[in-house]
């Protein structure tokens, strides 16, 4: 089918991390579709009749993995609508996967990755940005009590996904404590060393 000539890279790393601003600036330069498994979920929640729109607005409040069934249409019917509106096959999926069975049905079911983004933050940086941007974001899950419980199912479920792709040496990691726009001079080295 279409989507397996796509070139899918993961973009991985804590809440907050960055990872949506650095895939606005790959978005721009390399004309990859941006893809957020979260942006995607909270669209889904807000459909009108959706049948899952109070279970993300759980998950998402109390900062838990939905289920892969879920996202994974989501991602694939976004993927294709994509390929067809211009032909577009180059994608940058944010914030997925993040749990170890996500992970492997994506690549056995969609496309394997060309390689994962990793932005490694510590969490006192990013419980910073994520309040701050609560300011003024509206997201349900800016706030400490919600980002809290991001920050365990990160360390607990979202790592060992990770680690495992770092195990395999398919794991690019970039030092996102600096600012965004040295942050992204790394990124565009690392992406010139794979070749793009
Ligand atoms: N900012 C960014 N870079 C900065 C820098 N270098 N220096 C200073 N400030 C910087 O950035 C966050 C804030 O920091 C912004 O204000 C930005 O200006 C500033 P952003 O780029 O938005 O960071 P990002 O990593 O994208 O943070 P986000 O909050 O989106 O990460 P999450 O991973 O928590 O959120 P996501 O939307 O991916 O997921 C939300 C929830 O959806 C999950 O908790 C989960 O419940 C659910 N979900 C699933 O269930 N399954 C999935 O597969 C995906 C999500
Ligand atoms: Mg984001």
């Amino acid at each position: 089918t279409d989507k397996d000539q796509a070139l899918v890279i993961f973009v991985l790393g804590g809440p907050g991390a960055g990872k949506g601003t650095q895939c606005a600036n790959l978005v721009r330069d390399y004309g990859f579709k941006h893809l957020s498994a979260g942006d995607l979920l909270r669209e889904e929640q807000q459909r009108p009749g959706s049948e899952f729109g109070e279970m993300i607005k759980t998950y998402i409040k109390e900062g838990k993995i939905v289920p892969m069934e879920v996202t994974i249409q989501l991602l694939e019917n976004a993927m294709k609508a994509t390929i067809e509106e211009n032909g577009n096959r180059k994608f940058l999926i944010d914030g997925f996967p993040r749990k170890m069975d996500q992970a492997i049905k994506f690549e056995e079911v969609v496309v394997p990755s060309k390689f994962t983004l990793f932005f490694d933050c510590p969490e006192e940086t990013m419980r910073a940005r994520l309040l701050n941007r609560g300011l003024t974001s509206g997201r349900s899950d800016d706030n400490e009590e919600s980002i809290k419980k991001r920050f365990v199912t990160f360390v607990e479920t979202s790592m060992p996904v990770v680690n495992m792709f770092n195990n395999e040496g398919r794991v690019i990691k970039v030092d996102a404590t600096k600012t965004p726009e040295e942050v992204y001079e790394v990124v565009v080295k690392e992406f010139a060393s794979k070749g793009l």
